[in-house]
């Protein structure tokens, strides 16, 4: 045993080795390292001695055993006040490391890198060794301190330096280390779950999430809030709002995150260039349109005054044509007050546009998101558990719109049904929406009953509602003297509606009456 102190250095990501690799020099520890490590320690000029001439062992097995040894082990779980165990140590001729430095084979970027990898090349990065050494030093916290983030290396160091020991500081690693392994297993375990012929959801629900960020506060300010990215394979893939770029702006708020999803979801279910504008969770303005700008300024006109203050959102890139008109465009409600927005989403930005949006103000948050893809798993929680499901992601394409009235729609009338149902989705129950020619015109959302949500979609959707399509998230439990019935006398020309009330037969005799194209999907979507 050695009277020196000693630190274990094993490292793949060497970020700021040569800072740590020095304080710890210059506070007198011996340093032992696994063989890139020491190659790196050496090069900045630092001693090392290498584990190998600890375990006299050689690395073997291409490295699949280089720490994995009693020498080792036995040197970071021996208990310091247990008299037996440092009488074995002693016996051994194994000295005891007070420090472990860690960080893993980077599995999880391996595996999702742009160019792939092969199964073995997957296994191969399954680290070993390194969790054994983590979970070891984390076990025995109490007189070893672990660290597996380069973040972490100052405070070490001032710990370090300073006279007294602190428990908390110790059992605060330990239980960083722990997450960190916790983390980088499920991610193992996801990517195998992903190799084999699969289920629709994980044998058991791993989450690896990591905090992100603390939010200034949540829904109100008197919340508390955090922001938890999901490194979870299949959830990076995923695209989405949690791992999108942001350009500029003030920082992303509780709320903010919440409205984004719902803004990017949107968008990113339709194929046509769209402009998707969101308030409170709820799209309250969506186009497609051939032409981006006009999409644009119809999404607004749908309903400028929900849209002022919300999240807008392109499937599309935005130039500087585009990003001219985000800047100036003018709320109709008065002709003269520019629009103002919380965030901007797209795919991508040119330069020009960038800078133009960046000029907009400097709270605009700009954020660049990659498209959201399907399949994916939807995560809430309740009180005391949480519920997973499937995303809802059908597609119109995968929907059967089935004829119920003796009318059936013209084209346009079906496109428009479609329409009005990929927006209907997004939208919170109960939901109505009727659009026409690819623009959304009203929407009523969230009233706890459908005739209340019918009228205000109405409402908002005014004149242009003749002619136009109607799509409601549910059944419409009654027809006559409630909300088929007023649909029909307010001119609506077409309404797709999952069907399956026990009234079903009422409503197409209500649409035959009016002369009303009824089509039924047979697929509801509350959304709650
Ligand atoms: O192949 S391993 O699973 N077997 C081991 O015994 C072992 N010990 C440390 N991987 C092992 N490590 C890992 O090597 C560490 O977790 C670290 O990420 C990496 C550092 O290797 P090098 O110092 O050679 O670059």
């Amino acid at each position: 045993s050695t009277a020196r102190k000693q630190a274990l250095i094993s490292l793949s990501d060497k970020k700021d080795l040569d800072l740590l690799g020095r304080g710890l020099q210059e506070l007198g520890y011996a340093i032992i390292s696994t063989g890139g490590t020491a190659k790196a320690l050496e090069q900045a000029g630092i001693t090392v001695t290498k584990v190998e001439e600890i375990t006299s062992f050689p690395e073997m097995l291409d490295g699949r055993v280089k720490t994995l040894h009693p020498n080792i082990h036995g040197g970071i779980l021996a208990r310091r006040n247990h008299d037996q165990h440092m009488e074995a140590l002693n016996e051994h001729g194994i000295g005891t490391f007070d420090i472990v430095v860690v960080n893993l084979y980077p599995f999880y970027s391996k595996v999702t890198s742009a160019s792939g990898v092969t199964f073995e090349d997957g296994i191969e990065n399954i680290d070993i060794g390194g969790p054994t050494l983590i979970r070891a030093a984390a076990k025995n916290h109490m007189d070893v301190l672990v660290v597996v983030d380069p973040k972490d290396y100052p405070s070490l160091l001032e710990f370090l330096q300073g006279q007294e020991d602190n428990q908390q500081f110790r059992r605060q690693l330990a239980w960083k280390a722990f997450q960190y392994v916790a983390s980088y297993d499920s991610a193992v375990s996801e990517w195998l779950w992903k190799q084999s012929p699969q289920g629709k959801f994980p044998p058991s629900l791993t989450v690896p999430l990591t905090m992100k960020c603390t939010l200034r506060y949540g829904e109100n300010p008197h919340q508390k809030a955090v922001f938890y990215d999901d490194k979870s394979l299949s959830l990076v893939n995923a695209g989405g709002i949690g791992i999108a770029i942001q350009h500029h702006g003030k920082e992303m708020s509780y709320n903010n995150y919440l409205d984004a999803d719902a803004a990017w979801n949107c968008v990113s279910d339709f194929q046509r260039p769209t402009c998707v504008i969101v308030k409170h969770t709820n799209p309250c303005g969506v186009a497609s349109r051939e032409d981006i700008l006009e999409a644009y300024r119809l999404a607004v006109k749908a309903d400028p005054v929900s849209a002022f203050g919300g999240i807008v959102a392109f499937n599309t890139i935005i130039d500087e044509d585009l990003a001219k008109e985000i800047r100036e465009f003018r709320s109709p409600t008065d002709g003269e007050t520019r629009m103002f927005y919380e965030i901007v989403i797209a795919p991508n930005y040119t330069e020009k546009g960038l800078e133009i949006l960046r000029g907009k103000s400097k709270n605009l948050r700009i954020l660049e998101a990659r498209r959201t893809q399907k399949g994916m798993l939807s995560l809430r929680q309740v009180s005391g558990g949480w519920l997973a499901q499937d995303s809802d992601d059908l597609t119109p394409g995968e929907i059967e719109f089935k004829v119920m009235s003796d009318r059936p729609p013209q084209a346009n009338e079906l496109s428009d049904a479609q329409f009005a149902w990929l927006c209907v989705k997004h939208v919170k129950s109960n939901a109505i929406v009727i659009a026409k020619n690819n623009c959304m015109l009203g929407m009523g959302s969230g009233q706890p009953n459908r005739l209340e949500s019918l009228r205000i979609a109405f409402r908002k959707a005014g004149d242009e509602a003749k002619g136009a399509a109607l799509a409601s998230d549910a059944f419409f439990p009654f027809a006559w003297n409630d909300a088929v019935e007023e649909a029909c006398q307010n001119g609506i020309g077409v309404i797709a509606e999952p069907g399956g009330s026990i009234r079903d037969g009422d409503a197409v005799d209500c649409c035959n009456k009016y002369g009303v194209s009824l089509l039924f999907t047979n697929i509801r979507h509350f959304r709650h």
